[in-house]
């Protein structure tokens, strides 16, 4: 499977990984824009935007409620395991929009999460932030300061955290390697991230069942799931 850029990896001091949400679909956990996915079933726009959740809060929390459930009881598959596992080998960096805490979860240390976490939560007002522990008693939880609180995740029009989003970008600008892992490159600015590693000369390759709009400008582009072609390269890196 990578046999053409086999020299690459084995030379690249460090690989970066962009993920999206195919990563975590063989731990059952539905992608936004695949043939199951959310986004097919829920207007994103009923769901994911601050005016939808000001609109309906209640409907916004009880959507993450049942994804945190979900996320919850999923296990990192063998695509995040090995992801972890090339740490051994190289310097790994983990530039996700999942909210799934999975790559962490199978081990990764360096991972930055561009969209939030399903894990915290923010109050919309001041600054309290916490993990959740257990369950709401009501919904839409309420801060102690009686403001409505919120998940602590990246909606449409919202900025992603700067610390992280200028982090990612140098990341992105000083890899040997890219990988482009399960994600459509539909959303911005993370679909920025492979320009910016080409644009500074790194081999860029893609993990992906079906074409995104930057698959003709990989280095390698496979037309796989990520649990079956990553592991792969460890056999790569480790000789
Ligand atoms: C597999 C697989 C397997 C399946 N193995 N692969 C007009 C108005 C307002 C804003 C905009 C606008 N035009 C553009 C914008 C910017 C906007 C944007 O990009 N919109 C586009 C949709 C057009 N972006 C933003 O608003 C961002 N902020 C921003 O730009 O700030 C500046 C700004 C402010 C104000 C105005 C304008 C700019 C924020 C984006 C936040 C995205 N949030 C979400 C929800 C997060 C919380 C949650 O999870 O609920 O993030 S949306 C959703 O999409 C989620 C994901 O992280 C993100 C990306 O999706 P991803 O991961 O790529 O998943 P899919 O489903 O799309 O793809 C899965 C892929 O996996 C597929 O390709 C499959 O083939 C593949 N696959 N099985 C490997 N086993
Ligand atoms: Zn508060």
């Amino acid at each position: 499977m990578f046999e053409s850029i086999a020299d690459k990896l084995y030379q690249a001091k460090k690989i970066v990984f962009v993920t999206g949400a195919g990563i975590s679909q063989e731990s059952g956990i539905p992608t936004f824009r695949g043939k199951d996915g959310l986004w097919r079933k829920y207007d994103a726009m009923q769901l994911a935007t601050i005016d939808a959740f000001y609109e309906n809060p209640k409907l916004v929390w009880e959507w993450y409620e049942e994804r945190r459930k979900n996320i919850l009881a999923a296990k990192p598959n063998a695509g995040h395991v090995t992801i972890a596992d090339l740490e051994k080998f190289k310097q790994v960096r983990v530039l996700t929009q999942n909210i799934d805490g999975l790559h962490q979860l199978a081990g990764s240390s360096q991972v930055y999460e561009l969209h939030g976490s399903i894990i915290t939560i923010k109050c919309t007002v001041c600054d309290f932030k916490e993990k959740i522990t257990g369950e709401f008693s009501e919904l839409p939880p309420i801060c102690k300061c009686g403001n409505i609180l919120r998940p602590d995740v990246v909606w449409f029009g919202e900025q992603l955290p700067q610390d992280v989003w200028s982090g990612a970008i140098m990341q992105a600008n000083s890899c040997n390697v890219m990988f482009v892992v399960g994600t459509s490159l539909a959303v911005s600015p993370a679909n920025m991230l492979p320009i910016y590693a080409k644009q500074n000369g790194a081999t860029i390759i893609e993990v992906n069942p079906e074409e995104t709009p930057m698959s003709k400008s990989m280095d390698l582009s496979i037309r796989s799931t990520s649990a079956k072609v990553l592991p792969e390269l460890l056999s790569i890196v480790s000789k």
